[in-house]
């Protein structure tokens, strides 16, 4: 769009000044070709009269009026020759050729269109009379035109031809000025001036070059900064980097849920990782929070805008809410999203189901989302940040509204490989939804391997795998990872673990002594929690003598239970919780303690502390933030975790005894090694991932995106201001 529209501002004036041109050009050209003609008729009269004198004089001598007749005939079958005659020397006609116009004397007048000439004709000195040729000149008006046409021809040709040519030397002068920009603005090398720029960006390469090395230097200080991520430096860290921006936040699930209670409207906060992290987020800039009104009385709280400001007790930020129908739930929500990507981009052998009418409601769905954030956008580029695999349509949506903004996603979940994602049927669809992002963030590399393999397969773009960026229809898609933790507990009056212990032993009804495994999930098939258990029965096969002395306590947050797939899943774990206790459960406590219920914070914290193993065994799972919240919540430095090899988690927990859930002797065998591990070896193993935990926090992962958007911002307010220069530049050039 933009070649052409430099293009027609080189256009327009070449086609003015052609037009002005032609219109001075062609009265001068037309009097120029008339006395071209009537110079040519002249030069032909007189031709003719010279070869005509020789027979005439001897002719007029002997009066032979039949050949006069005869060879003026003749003559005046040549082109244009209207009519000949012959006068004596007084004046009078004596011959003429046949239809003579009888206005022609021999007195040299004529109508308009003829042009007289007159030649006298002697013999030996004496002077017998004068020929006189006239000749018909309307063809030269004709030839005239005809001339003239030719010539409007011509620069009408040479009107499309220099606009042709200016036209693609404008697009690929374009084409190369962009693409060399790109290539300043993604490579680092270019920093140290190893790709040499076009002449007219020269002047800019300096900043450009200063600018690239301080953001660098910057996002590396930053990462790496020894000084801990808090919600205070996220808060400083928006106000020096996106200071006056706008950010817009867009979820499913909304921060605060107005509630219809027994005593009256109770407000209740998920427990949620994003929302401890993006909160701080938007208090610091006032931004507004976009998500789905599922309270039973978020109706009655919200404006006439649907809006509400939140925190309810001290206000600082806007909650704008999106009402879904039942069955655009059911679609998007728990048909699509959940029935259909959420096992798409997990490994645990559970088949997505993918129905039309589902898809329908998810584009719907974020089209809605969509038009909520533009609509509540203040200007033509707020900073979006998008939750999740409920909205992989919406950055684009938004991208076409807003095609200046900073649209920032982050994906929960894994992203699996080319042929598994390949079995969508919407598969191109929602990789260009996505690729209206500016940043799409995963939580390992290996995730971001995967998306830009799959976008490889499946759509038409350039990726650049050095720098993790897609270019898709001119615009780009930086890809990162960005591996999300949790809020560093800091806790008014730190919990006693001993304390802990035995509490949640009394109210097991366990002994003192009694050695606890623990398990946190929503009741997920993708958890592994039935491999859990297994591995629990088989411990207790290979060594009865824990019966009785161990049990694992599994804590199941219901969830999506409204769908097939988790109902039956929850029929297993039940059933097989109850098959191992009569097992194994003969002699005192039952191996297996399920609690199929949502805990509060405060409870699961007490559980963290009580337990002596924490056992996590995903078949798959983007990051999992309950072994972090373990780790987080074991100040005594003691306690094991056992963690899945399929876990985000894994990636950086490398002190947890690692399993393969699907082994399920590993995972009797890792338990059997976390119950006799000696403190020494708790404390050591702790003590380090404690040390990772509290330093790459979940300030440190939306503190990283943020910077990494502020970045990326920056960038393209300079490509901007080169477009604007380049654009000058063609405009003088032309
Ligand atoms: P989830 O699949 O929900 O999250 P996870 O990361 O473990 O998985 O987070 C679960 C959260 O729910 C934790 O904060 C946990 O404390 C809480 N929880 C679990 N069971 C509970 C219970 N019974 N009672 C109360 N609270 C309970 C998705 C992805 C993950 C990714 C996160 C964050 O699937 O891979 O780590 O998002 O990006």
């Amino acid at each position: 769009m933009r070649p052409f529209q430099l293009s027609l501002r080189f256009i327009v004036p070449l086609a003015l000044v052609l037009a002005a041109f032609a219109l001075m050009l062609l009265p001068l050209v037309d009097d120029l070709a008339k006395r071209w003609f009537l110079r040519d008729l002249d030069a032909r009269s007189q031709m003719m009269a010279a070869a005509l004198r020789e027979p005439m004089v001897d002719l007029v001598t002997l009066q032979d009026n039949e050949s006069i007749q005869t060879l003026f005939d003749r003559s005046v079958q040549e082109a244009h020759v209207r009519a000949i005659a012959f006068c004596d020397m007084s004046g009078r006609l004596l011959y003429h050729s046949s239809g003579f116009p009888p206005g022609l004397g021999c007195q040299g007048r004529a109508p308009g269109e003829l042009q007289v000439s007159e030649s006298p004709l002697d013999q030996d000195g004496i002077t017998l009379g004068k020929l006189v040729l006239a000749q018909d000149t309307r063809f030269i008006a004709r030839r005239i035109d005809e001339f003239r046409n030719t010539l409007i021809a011509v620069f009408l040709m040479m009107f499309i031809a220099i606009s042709a040519l200016g036209t693609w030397m404008a697009h690929s002068s374009w084409q190369g000025w962009v693409q060399s920009l790109k290539s300043l603005m993604r490579r680092e090398s270019v920093a140290q001036g190893a790709v040499s720029a076009p002449p007219e960006f020269r002047p800019l390469v300096g900043d450009l070059r200063a600018m690239l090395h301080e953001m660098n230097l910057e996002r590396r200080t930053q990462q790496n900064s020894p000084q801990a991520w808090t919600p205070d430096k996220l808060r400083s860290l928006l106000h020096d980097e996106l200071a006056g921006d706008q950010v817009l936040v867009v979820s499913n699930r909304e921060p605060y849920i107005h509630e219809q209670g027994e005593q009256g409207i109770v407000v209740r906060r998920p427990a949620s990782g994003l929302v401890t992290a993006v909160e701080p987020v938007m208090r610091a800039c006032s931004g507004t929070w976009i998500a789905h009104g599922s309270g039973s009385a978020d109706r009655v709280t919200v404006d006439a805008n649907d809006r509400v400001q939140v925190p309810p007790k001290r206000p600082a930020y806007t909650l704008r809410r999106v009402w879904l129908a039942d069955e655009e739930e059911q679609g998007y929500y728990y048909g699509f999203a959940n029935e259909g990507l959420w096992p798409l981009c997990h490994m645990a052998h559970v088949r997505p189901v993918f129905r039309t009418s589902d898809w329908e409601h998810y584009v719907t769905v974020n089209q809605r989302f969509a038009d909520a954030v533009v609509a509540e956008a203040r200007s033509d580029d707020p900073v979006v940040l998008v939750q999740d695999y409920h909205f992989a349509l919406l950055p684009r949506m938004v991208r076409d509204k807003l095609p200046k903004a900073t649209i920032i996603m982050f994906w929960h979940i894994p992203w699996p490989n080319p042929e598994s994602f390949g079995i969508c049927p919407w598969r191109e669809e929602l990789l260009e939804g996505l690729l209206g992002n500016t940043l799409l963030g995963f939580h390992t590399p290996f995730h971001c391997k995967n998306f830009l393999e799959t976008v490889d397969r499946y759509l038409e773009t350039r990726i650049e795998h050095e720098a993790s960026t897609i270019s898709y229809g001119g615009e780009l898609t930086q890809v990162e990872p960005y591996p999300i933790s949790i809020a560093w507990p800091e806790p008014e009056a730190p919990l006693d673990v001993v304390r802990c212990r035995r509490e949640l032993r009394d109210e097991l009804k366990l002994p003192a002594g009694h050695q606890l495994a623990l398990g946190v999930d929503r009741l997920d098939y993708t958890k592994g929690i039935v491999e859990r258990f297994q591995a629990v029965a088989r411990l207790l096969d290979t060594h009865p003598e824990l019966a009785g002395r161990f049990s694992l306590m599994q804590v199941a947050a219901p969830s999506r239970s409204s769908l097939d797939e988790y109902q039956s899943l929850e029929a297993r774990v039940r059933k097989l919780a109850l098959e191992i206790n009569q097992r194994h459960g003969g002699r005192g406590a039952p191996p297996i303690l399920l609690r199929i219920e949502h805990f509060d914070e405060d409870r699961l914290a007490r559980c963290y502390r009580a337990a002596d193993v924490c056992m996590v065994t995903s078949l798959h799972d983007g990051m999992n933030l309950v072994a972090k919240e373990f780790i987080a919540a074991r100040d005594d430095e003691l306690g094991v975790l056992i963690l899945s090899q399929f876990t985000g988690a894994a990636r950086e927990l490398l002190e947890a005894l690692i399993i393969n859930p699907y082994h399920i002797e590993q995972g009797a065998q890792a338990l059997y090694r976390a119950l006799t591990m000696p403190e020494a070896e708790q404390r050591e193993r702790m003590r380090s991932m404690r040390s990772l935990v509290r330093d790459f926090n979940v300030y440190r992962w939306a503190g990283l995106m943020l910077l990494d958007a502020a970045r990326l911002r920056r960038r393209q307010r300079v490509t901007e201001k080169i477009s604007s220069h380049s654009r000058q530049g063609l405009r003088r050039a032309s």
